[in-house]
């Protein structure tokens, strides 16, 4: 678990320690707003990267050999990184993954296909990501069980009313759903959804994308059974992502994928699979990229992740107001004292798309489309929205250029 508790930071100082900032974009200096679809990298974690690959690269848990001695004490201590971060009770249940993605698609595929029938239900949210949501849909619909979403209210802020109305229908047995929701920001109440899911006898499965970069996690105070992260998202390297989840599940659950690595026997006649983490993990590992995360931990424990929250909210509460000063400006998602750093809106009259162009020719990024939740967006009755999203290297003046660029979006399409 994160163990500092500083509450301020200075964006404009660790600015410095991404080199991506010392460029200009059509001239103009880069204001990134678009963390929430990747974060920025820090030398940090640049160095951490180069110098494993330049003094300790080797495959991991292969060889009796120095090098290859010293890539697994890499590797696993970045795993006990992750543990630590999110607060596991054994670093056994943590497994690498590719990203987020691959980690919802491990429970979803290994934990689903033996466990889900007809008659039962899964339950997953109107603010998923597609990647807590098709795999879902998809197993529902080859095991032959049910499947069920909790819809969101005005604010993008999910109605808990709809959990009893989802039991009547069969068996719950999965609830899935986002810690943070990417495309409106809001924080869901995972510790009530866990609890009514383990009231059902259900597994809660929680996608973390979104929430392990900038909200402080602790995966038994959330009591859910699985939590998913990417490392690009915070701060660290693409390619490599983690799943927690309880050990008497991951135990009872047959493999994701099979190869080299996850076995303990091999024979002609069958296989049997090697104990945790292993049996999760087929095939060379993504080495330099845990060694990346694990250093974007480093770096996020020092900043202190609740003085991140803390400067993402503000940032947000700004933005919220600046943009809602615009004539023709729709603001989406909860008040700002109850969502993460991440801002939703649209401009009447002007696609998206076209509101991110005269941006990005501001030097500002932003994200226009549907941010990956399609069923959202027809809720929201828009086929997308723009998206500014903040981190611990966004400034207050980013947000001026963001209000000036949309203004200037407004004239030029008046
Ligand atoms: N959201 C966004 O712009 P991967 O690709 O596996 O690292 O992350 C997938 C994912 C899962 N859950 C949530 C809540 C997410 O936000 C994302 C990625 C990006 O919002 C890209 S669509």
């Amino acid at each position: 678990m994160v163990v500092t508790a500083r509450t301020s930071l200075d964006a404009q100082k660790l600015r410095a320690d991404f080199p991506i900032f010392e460029q200009e974009i059509h001239g103009k200096p880069l204001a990134y707003l678009d963390s929430a679809v990747t974060s920025q990298k820090p030398r940090q974690v640049l160095d951490a990267m180069r110098d494993f690959y330049e003094t300790s690269n080797a495959n991991v848990h292969r060889g009796v050999y120095t090098l290859s001695e010293r890539a697994t004490e890499a590797f696993e201590g970045a795993r006990q990184k992750v543990a630590d971060f999110v607060n596991a009770p054994d670093v056994r249940e943590v497994i690498f993954t590719r990203q987020a993605t691959e980690a919802l698609n491990l429970v979803a595929y290994a934990w689903g296909l033996n466990n889900l029938g007809p008659g039962d239900l899964v339950v997953v949210t109107e603010l998923e990501h597609h990647s807590n949501f098709v795999p879902w849909q998809y197993m529902a619909e080859k095991t032959g069980a049910g499947f069920r979403m909790l819809h969101v209210n005005e604010d993008g802020e999910l109605d808990l009313s709809g959990l009893d109305e989802a039991a009547r229908d069969g068996n719950v047995k999965v609830v899935a759903a986002n810690l943070v929701s990417n495309a409106l920001g809001t924080i869901n109440p995972i510790e009530k959804l866990a609890a009514w899911a383990h009231a059902q006898g259900a597994i809660m499965v929680v996608d973390g994308a979104q929430a392990a970069p900038h909200h402080p996690v602790d995966v038994q105070a959330l009591g859910c059974d699985f939590f998913a992260l990417s490392a690009h998202k915070m701060c660290g390297p693409t390619g490599v992502g983690a799943l927690w989840g309880r050990r008497e599940i991951l135990e009872a659950m047959e493999p994701f994928n099979l190869g080299g690595h996850m076995i303990s026997k091999v024979r002609y006649e069958s296989t049997t699979w090697g104990e945790l983490p292993h049996k999760f993990e087929a095939g060379t590992s993504p080495i330099a990229e845990a060694v990346g995360l694990g250093a974007a931990i480093d770096y996020l424990n020092e900043v202190g992740i609740e003085a991140i929250e803390a400067h993402e909210q503000e940032l947000a509460a700004v933005a919220l107001e600046r943009l809602g000063e615009i004539e023709g400006v729709t603001l989406y998602g909860p008040p700002a004292d109850r969502r993460a750093g991440i801002v939703s809106f649209n401009v009447e009259g002007i696609h998206p798309h076209d509101v991110a162009q005269v941006l990005d020719s501001e030097g500002v990024a932003i994200r226009a489309g549907h941010h990956c939740c399609q069923p959202l967006m027809t809720r929201l009755a828009v086929a997308a929205t723009n998206r500014a999203s903040f981190y611990l290297y966004s400034v207050p003046e980013e947000i001026d250029r963001l209000v000036e660029g949309v203004q200037k979006t407004r004239k030029i399409f008046g």
